[in-house]
C-alpha cells in the first residue's frame, strides 16, 4: 500500500488525524514552540504526567514514544526527538531521519492510518529548515510503500514559506500528492 503524502499549512493541535507528532525533547517535558502548543492544547498536565509515567528514562534523540491525546482530535501523540543542529557532522541527518522513521513505524503499530508531522527539529533545535525538508523528503520516499496501515502522511508547516521548502523537496523525489 502507498501512502499518500500532503504537504498544508497551519497548527498540527487542530489536525483531524489518527496521531500527531510532536517535537518533543529527551525528558518528555512540556517545552516552547509546537511542543507546547500540543501540551497545551492537549489540556494541560495529563499528557507532560503520561509521558513520564511511562517512560521515565525520556526517548533518546532519533526515537518516539506515544501517548493518549487527550483533548486534541487526534487518538494519540507520538513524540519524536528529533537532534540539535550543530553544524551537520554530528549525525544530524541520520538522527532527523530516525525520528520520522521511527515515528511511522509506531504508528504503524498502533494501525493508524493517518499522522501529521511539523517540521522537527527545525526551530528551537536550530536544523535548517531547506537541509531538513531533504531528510525529510528522502525518508518518506524510502519508507511509503512498505507502510501497510498508514495512508495518508501530513506534512504540516507552519508558514509558507516552510510549506514550499518541503513542498519542493518531495516533489524532487516525485512523491508529492497535490
Ligand atoms: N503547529 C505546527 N508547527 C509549529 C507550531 C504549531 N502549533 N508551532 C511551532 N511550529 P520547535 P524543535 C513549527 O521549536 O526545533 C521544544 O521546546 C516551528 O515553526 O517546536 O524540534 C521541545 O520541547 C518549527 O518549524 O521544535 C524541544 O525542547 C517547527 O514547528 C525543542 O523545542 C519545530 O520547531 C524542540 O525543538
Amino acid at each position: 500500500m502507498t501512502a499518500k503524502i500532503k504537504v498544508l499549512v497551519g497548527d498540527i493541535t487542530t489536525r483531524r488525524v489518527d496521531v500527531i507528532v510532536n517535537a518533543a525533547n529527551q525528558r518528555l517535558i512540556s517545552g516552547g514552540g509546537v511542543c507546547g502548543a500540543i501540551h497545551r492544547a492537549a489540556g494541560g498536565f495529563e499528557l507532560e504526567s503520561e509521558a513520564q509515567t511511562r517512560y521515565p528514562e525520556g526517548c533518546p534523540t532519533g526515537h518516539a514514544v506515544e501517548t493518549s491525546a487527550y483533548n486534541l482530535p487526534a487518538k494519540y501523540v507520538i513524540h519524536a526527538v528529533g537532534p540539535i543542529w550543530y553544524g551537520g557532522e554530528d549525525g544530524e541527518p541520520a538522527l532527523l531521519s530516525s525520528a520520522y522513521r521511527s515515528s511511522l513505524l509506531l504508528a504503524e503499530n498502533l494501525k493508524c492510518e493517518s499522522i501529521a508531522f511539523p517540521n522537527i527539529s527545525t526551530g528551537i533545535y536550530g536544523y535548517p529548515m531547506d537541509l531538513a525538508a531533504l531528510v525529510v523528503a528522502g525518508t518518506l520516499a524510502q519508507m511509503k510503500d512498505d507502510l501497510i496501515n498508514i495512508k495518508l502522511i501530513e506534512l504540516c508547516a507552519f508558514d509558507s514559506s516552510a510549506a514550499a521548502l518541503y513542498r519542493n523537496a518531495l516533489l524532487e523525489r516525485g512523491i508529492l500528492e497535490v
